[in-house]
């Protein structure tokens, strides 16, 4: 059944894109392969003239792709005309984006071409991958020459087999990548971030045996917190093949034969185990080998995730997430986040400010993040960017987010500290809306039946009473936590208003507080009704919590949020400069006095 919908999604996102991405394999950074990552000579290509080649397409009605123009060559002799050169063009890292890199692609958003070269020798007989941990938003990839396919998507992985197509030396590897926004696109052209673009997460050259682990799921069975349930999908498929899974601290070593689709399942009763939790974040070396050809290692640690009534239990225990929302951003940088070094800023403040659970808005961020807080003890919300108001009619604006969730979850399916899928936030309740949403939840629970499955809902205003907060969205029938987001003495009236807040909510869930905040420049003092000044943000912290606590199911918050963030949708010069100012810590790292308040306060949670 999980097989079956993988293959349904990766077709229908075919005929979405036209796209060849292959599913990309897990776990990349323990396989056997060369770094791409570095410096890349890039071309800025705003008309997309190395795509539609004007000039040879001018007598078309409509630019048809030549199949690409800017497909590194030299000219063959001194009367050749070729109007570019990528070997003395200007250079940019990756990973990283191109915004924050370059002052001249601060405001950038369109086309630019990468290219690198390298040299690999194949082993005979193995079989070989170019692997992209991410590039927002669309990437179109050519290998030697010849286009290899095009993944559409910002925040996820993906990756094209390339065996047979590697030279010994001098392989060239070009990448358009187009962070053009578009109204069908996920997300769409509206929303609070910075839409860095670039290939901003790690590329690898992977080679592998011929008969390779693509993915494979090591968890515990729902609702056990004693067996562990393990399935390993193979690629180059021999039915039959002797697969092995050990976790050496458990003394397991059990083998198992794959079916005729490559998947090979184990069940095993761990004794001894002892669970994942943030005060104890065990996790356990875990080896999957096929005999006589893969093998691949993972750190894996195993707890259960479950909601009954209004309590969240984690390993059976009612749990209050002591959470934070945060951008994939590193402020003191500037730029997108991307190595384990970010990962730890970040989660490290998390950690500071006494969070068990940290939200990963508004889409998939780097793996890294997840394994860090496997390391760490953070719980994860992670999630997809279907923003505000995108095309819910649209069959393949559905398909493309399908896609971002299912990539999404195949690649943190064995991360113990994820808990949640997230498949939306703030999306104004319609019909079309909470069937697109609806379709979104059946992909995560088909995929993935273990965690909880949500999104950030809004909330609306009871017409005959101001005062009274009302959650009954249609979508939250569908949901495990009745998460929303509600900015009472920000967008809507001042901080004392929250006194007087009753809320009534339509369904008996665990209720999460998705987000509340409010903007302070930090430095910037003043009094308590003072907008913008480190007071108001403190005075609206205290009297939300406030309020929080009088509501008897809530479960949790992830508060708006942990650093400042760039946003173009925020000019106010010397308050906002284009950033979103609702961090608890500044741009320059400085913490508001806000910081404390939730940090006292989870303290007093613990
Ligand atoms: C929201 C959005 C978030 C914004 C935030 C704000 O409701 O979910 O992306 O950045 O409000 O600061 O307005």
């Amino acid at each position: 059944m999980k097989i079956l919908s993988r293959a349904l999604v990766a077709l229908l996102i075919c005929s979405a894109s036209g796209a060849l991405a292959a599913p990309a394999m897990q776990n990349v950074n323990a396989r056997t392969g060369l770094t791409l990552n570095g410096k890349w000579h890039v071309i800025v290509d705003p008309y997309e003239n190395g795509f539609y080649n004007y000039r040879r397409d001018a007598f078309d009605a409509v630019p048809q792709p030549t199949g690409g123009y800017f497909l590194d060559r030299k000219p063959a002799d001194r009367s050749e005309l070729i109007e570019y050169d990528f070997d003395s063009s200007p250079t940019l890292m990756v990973p990283g984006d191109w915004n924050s890199q370059d002052d001249k692609l601060f405001w950038y958003e369109g086309t630019v071409w990468y290219r690198t070269t390298f040299d690999f020798a194949p082993k005979a007989g193995a079989r070989q991958f170019l692997h992209f941990g991410g590039a927002n938003y669309q990437a179109d990839v050519y290998l030697n020459g010849a286009k290899l396919g095009r993944h559409v998507g910002g925040f996820t992985p993906f990756e094209f087999e390339v065996t047979g197509k590697l030279k010994a030396t001098g392989n060239s590897v070009v990448v358009k990548v187009d962070n053009a926004r578009h109204a069908d696109a996920v997300p769409t052209v509206n929303t609070d971030w910075w839409n860095y673009g670039g290939i901003t997460r790690d590329v690898t050259l992977v080679e592998t045996p011929a008969l390779l682990i693509r993915n494979y799921r090591v968890q515990l069975g729902k609702g056990s917190t004693s067996r562990i349930e393990a399935s390993v999908q193979l690629d180059g498929a021999r039915a039959r093949a002797d697969v092995a899974l050990e976790i050496p601290a458990l003394r397991i070593k059990a083998h198992a034969a794959s079916d005729a689709d490559g998947v090979a399942r184990f069940e095993l009763p761990a004794r001894g185990l002892k669970l994942w939790s943030p005060g104890a974040p065990q996790l356990y070396d875990v080896r999957i080998s096929i005999a006589g050809s893969d093998a691949v290692a993972d750190r894996i640690g195993f707890r259960s995730i479950a909601v009954r009534g209004t309590d969240i239990l984690v390993n059976g225990q009612p749990a209050f997430l002591r959470g934070i929302s945060l951008h994939e951003e590193n402020p003191l940088r500037g730029g997108r986040a991307y190595s384990v070094d970010d990962a730890r800023l970040l989660l490290g403040w998390a950690k500071e400010l006494g969070c068990n659970f940290v939200r990963l808005a508004h889409y998939p961020h780097n793996e890294y993040m997840a394994r860090v807080a496997d390391e760490m003890g953070l719980m994860l919300w992670e999630e997809v960017p279907v923003y505000w108001t995108i095309q819910w009619q649209n069959p393949e604006t559905l398909a493309n987010a399908t896609n971002q969730l299912t990539e999404l979850i195949e690649r943190d399916r064995n991360r113990a500290s994820v808990i949640v899928w997230s498949v939306a936030n703030e999306t104004p309740v319609s019909e079309p809306r909470t069937k697109f949403l609806k379709a979104l939840v059946d992909t995560a629970r088909a995929l993935d039946d273990t965690r909880l499955v949500s999104a950030a809902m809004e909330v609306h205003v009871d017409p005959a009473d101001g005062n009274h907060r009302i959650v009954d969205d249609p979508f939250g029938a569908y949901t495990d936590l009745l998460s929303f987001n509600q900015y009472i003495g920000w967008y809507d009236g001042l901080p004392d208003k929250l006194k007087n807040i009753r809320w009534t909510f339509g369904y008996d869930k665990p209720v999460l507080i998705s987000e509340f905040g409010a903007d302070a420049l930090q430095g910037k003092h003043g009094d308590r009704l003072t907008r913008f000044s480190e007071e108001y943000q403190e005075d609206l912290y205290r009297q939300t919590l406030a309020m929080l606590e009088k509501i008897p199911q809530w479960r949790g918050t992830t508060p708006w949020i942990l650093t400042d963030f760039r946003s173009p949708r925020r000019p106010l010069p010397n308050i906002q400069d284009g950033w979103n100012r609702k961090g608890l810590i500044g741009e320059n790292g400085v913490k508001k006095k806000a910081f404390f308040v939730l940090q006292d306060f989870y303290r007093s949670r613990r």
